[in-house]
């Protein structure tokens, strides 16, 4: 079993909903155990900073997928939510990202994981430093990337 950790995120409709939604998805898996959930976030836009704030959290899973076939599942759960892509950083219902997977460092065309943006955004580093501020990301525990970063504009729910 890998231990990974999932960001959940998205600014359209019922998000809360959306997310509810997916961590039931991810739970009904056989090869998934949803260990901790964050608490969720409104966190200002990041990226794209015209349009609506976005919810924030971040799941603990423990999960005998690969990293791909987890991957899939999370493109599979974001398909089920009618999501329809768009533009980059743009508007969505729901986008979930494996920030890491293991202490496993993966960068193909499909995939990268840890997350290549995870250390830079506070809409993630947040939620994951209430259940895991000692995962290291990058070199730095979570913990460590939290404080250096801008946090202002971040409301736990
Ligand atoms: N992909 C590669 N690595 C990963 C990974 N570790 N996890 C590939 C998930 N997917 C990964 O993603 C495009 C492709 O990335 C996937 O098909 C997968 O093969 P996408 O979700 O279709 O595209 P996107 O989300 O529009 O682009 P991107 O770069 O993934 O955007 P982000 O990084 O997800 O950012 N502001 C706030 N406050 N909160 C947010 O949640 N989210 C975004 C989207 C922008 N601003 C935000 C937030
Ligand atoms: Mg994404």
């Amino acid at each position: 079993m890998t231990r990974a950790y999932l960001a959940l995120g998205g600014n359209v409709g019922d998000v809360k909903q959306a997310f509810r939604t997916a961590l039931a998805t991810l739970r009904a898996q056989d090869q998934v155990c949803v260990l901790q959930e964050s608490p969720i976030y409104r966190t200002p836009p990041w990226g794209v900073t015209d349009q609506p704030d976005f919810l924030n959290m971040v799941a603990e899973i423990e999960t005998d997928l690969s990293a791909h076939d987890l991957l899939d599942l999370c493109l599979e759960i974001e398909r089920a939510s009618g999501r329809v892509r768009e533009q980059r950083w743009g508007p969505r219902i729901i986008d979930l990202d494996v920030i890491t997977y293991g202490d496993e460092t993966i960068a193909d065309e499909r995939l990268s994981v840890p997350h290549p943006h995870a250390h830079e955004r506070a809409f993630v580093l947040a939620p994951l430093a209430d259940i895991a501020p000692d995962e290291m990301i990058a070199g730095k525990s979570v913990r460590e990337w939290l404080a250096q970063i801008d946090t202002s504009g971040l409301h736990r729910l």
